[in-house]
């Protein structure tokens, strides 16, 4: 396991990749190329200025998250066969520059979705929350604007602008698309882009659906046991794998984390870690990364993780804000940093104890 941070870049981020340095044991970070949009072309010699200021300030990039993929593909209409030319040149373009790690979503229209943005908890520290109520309450068509309006001036991830823009025609061409079309046009791209990553060595890892239900009435396929082995025996192949995020899953209760670790030994590239405490079916409330803050078993998580082999990297994911901190909510220093310190010191337990 590698620990690692992810870095919005100098431009977005409020924490610096010195900074990030400063974690004890965090060795790379996970970024993007901020200002491409869904279905561009990266050029080499971006990815290359990326990668030479990560190295530059003695970190390794450990991977991208995310190379957004364009609706047309997850919809499946004709011009979709562009976007995936597309993707395979901007990957072929990372395989060259040495990147092997690529992290995406496959959810319509919106990526990650929350109800709050700074829940107050009882210490005075703020975190995300979800509450199916709530969210039953808004307008889709408003959903941009409500989380923009709550993000403290910061563009929150998977929710640029620029991806939102054409929100409700959206809603109306994915009113075909329903979880069975939707994970067809999954397969059908995974089929066109794997001979590209079987040649770079290239890891592809699927971003879970978080929540791990439909929102708005769009189909989710990626958010349990029985549909993620779906998806990975349709493409059976390494290169076809996941990015294992326990606060997606876990919004689900019924989601053994620990148990789908060990099933899908060999097809987990990432790890996304983090704890969330359940309030009522469909209402959550996110933690600190320690198990007893929340509803999550961290041990049993990481010990699972352990017990794969994962070699991969993992980071810890959304922090509370904490200390005063102003930052892209969820990704603020302290917290993700006393996050990844804590996953690291089971992870040093875990392994010493193993070995005995
Ligand atoms: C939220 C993130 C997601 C994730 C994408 C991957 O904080 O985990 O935005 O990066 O779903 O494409």
């Amino acid at each position: 396991m590698k620990m690692t941070l992810r870095w919005f870049g100098s431009l977005h981020d409020t924490v610096t990749l010195e900074q990030i340095r400063q974690i004890p044991g965090c060795v790379g970070v996970i970024t993007t190329l901020y200002g491409s949009k869904p279905g561009e072309v990266w050029s080499r010699e971006a990815i290359r200025a990326m990668k030479e200021e990560v190295e530059a300030a003695g970190l390794e990039l450990s991977g991208i998250e995310s190379v957004n993929i364009h609706d047309d593909i997850k919809i499946g209409i004709s011009t979709r066969e562009q976007y995936i030319a597309n993707y395979i040149e901007t990957l072929e373009n990372l395989g060259k520059e040495g990147i092997d790690l690529v992290c995406y979503n496959f959810m319509p229209v919106f990526d990650w979705t929350r109800s709050e943005l700074a829940k107050e908890r009882p210490d005075g520290s703020t975190v995300l929350s979800y509450d199916q109520e709530l969210v039953d309450k808004i307008d889709p068509d408003k959903m941009f604007e409500e989380m923009e309006a709550n993000s403290g001036g910061f563009i929150l991830p998977g929710w640029e602008p620029d991806r939102l823009a054409r929100i409700k025609e959206l809603f109306q061409m994915y009113k075909e698309v329903d979880e069975e079309k939707l994970f067809q046009n999954l397969v059908y791209f995974l089929k066109a882009i794997m001979p590209t990553c079987e040649k770079y060595g290239m890891k592809m890892a699927i971003h879970m659906d978080d929540p791990a239900w439909p929102v708005f009435e769009l189909p989710r396929i990626v958010n349990n046991k029985e549909n993620i082995q779906r998806l990975l025996d349709a493409v059976p192949i390494m290169n076809n794998g996941l990015t294992l995020c326990t606060g997606s899953l876990g919004s689900n209760p019924q989601n053994d984390i620990p148990d789908m670790i060990r099933s899908f030994k060999g097809r987990i590239h990432f790890g996304h870690v983090r704890n969330l405490i359940h309030l009522a079916p469909g209402k959550f409330d996110e933690a600190a990364h320690l198990s007893s803050d929340g509803s999550l078993d961290m041990y049993e998580i990481m010990k699972a993780f352990y017990d794969i082999g994962m070699t991969g990297p993992i980071r810890p994911d959304h922090g509370r804000m904490i200390w005063g901190e102003k930052a892209i909510p969820g990704y603020g220093l302290n917290d993700r940093a006393l996050g990844a310190t804590y996953l690291n010191g089971l992870w040093e337990a875990i392994e010493k104890t193993s070995k005995k």
